[in-house]
């Protein structure tokens, strides 16, 4: 069995990933924050702009999906310490400790000012809608160096909103079910021919604004469709907002310059309640 590094372990994509994947692969699951319920899983704690810290996670495994980091628009600090410095000494503890594949969940942000009227493959030129979308486009260009300079095996997956269900009207186009995250994670671990690759981490969405068939080339046959959830969701959808975020498909991240966590998992919803 393969052991698999999921930095970013406690956060709501980690979560359910490593749900997903129990039994498939043994886990070493790594954050900053502490995690609790961790089963069969190996815990490591680990702050990841610390490069020491990052030597001794990656060390000894088969394959690292690098969840870590800033998962939203917010201060440039945060961003750069996390998403930047955090990212650079991932792929580069990972090569000087002989780890070959480098699975890097990037984001729909990396492309988000692109109009929600375009089609968009992942060939298209990078487009960020935010800082945070900005150090996601980092991570994608240092995944190709590290391909192309060391012959690191990069998968990049540009992640909609991952969640049990999808939340509004704009995450119908990039909703990412748990269970088709773990299909193309799989295929992200397993796919003998990767080398460096960009997908887009979404379900087989009517209403999806990619044109996902670099995954579907590798074999990716996603199980879910937004649109079973599209009436529902559009019948209780506001009308107006602000018209950049509108028509552009990263939305809020077009024009704010902090977004919440728009679904947070209930025990995280908990404890910014308390915080109040
Ligand atoms: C992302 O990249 C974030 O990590 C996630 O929290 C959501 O905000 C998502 O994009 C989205 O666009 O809905």
């Amino acid at each position: 069995m393969k052991t698999i590094l999921i930095t970013g372990a406690a956060g709501d994509v980690g979560t359910h990933l490593r749900r997903e994947l129990a039994g498939k692969y043994r886990i070493r699951a790594s954050d900053l924050r502490p995690l609790k319920k961790v089963a069969q899983e190996g815990f490591m704690r680990a702050d990841i702009s610390k490069f020491a810290d990052a030597m001794k996670i990656t060390k000894g495994v088969d394959a690292i999906v690098h969840l870590g980091g800033y998962s939203v628009e917010g201060p440039w600090e945060g961003i750069l310490s996390a998403n930047i410095i955090g990212c650079y000494n991932v792929f580069e503890a990972a090569r000087r400790n002989g780890v070959k594949r480098i699975l890097f969940p990037t984001s729909n942000h990396a492309v988000g000012f692109y109009p929600r009227s375009q089609t968009i493959d992942h060939r298209v030129y990078i487009k960020p809608d935010s800082r945070y979308g900005v150090s996601k486009v980092f991570g994608e260009a240092l995944g190709s160096l590290y391909a192309d300079k060391y012959g690191m095996q990069v998968f990049c997956m540009r992640i909609g909103n991952v969640g049990p269900v999808p939340i509004d009207k704009r995450r119908l186009s990039i909703w990412f079910s748990p269970r088709d995250l773990a299909q193309l994670v799989a295929i992200g671990i397993e796919h003998p021919g990767i080398r460096f690759e960009i997908v887009y981490g979404i379900s087989g969405n009517k209403r999806a604004w990619y044109d996902n068939s670099n995954a579907f080339r590798l074999g990716y046959k996603p199980q879910d469709d937004s649109e079973v959830h599209a009436k529902e969701i559009l019948a209780r959808e506001k009308p107006g907002g602000d018209p950049v975020a509108e028509a552009h498909q990263g939305g809020l991240f077009c024009v704010a310059e902090e977004v919440p966590n728009p679904a947070p998992l209930p025990r995280a919803r908990k404890r910014a309640s308390r915080k109040k």
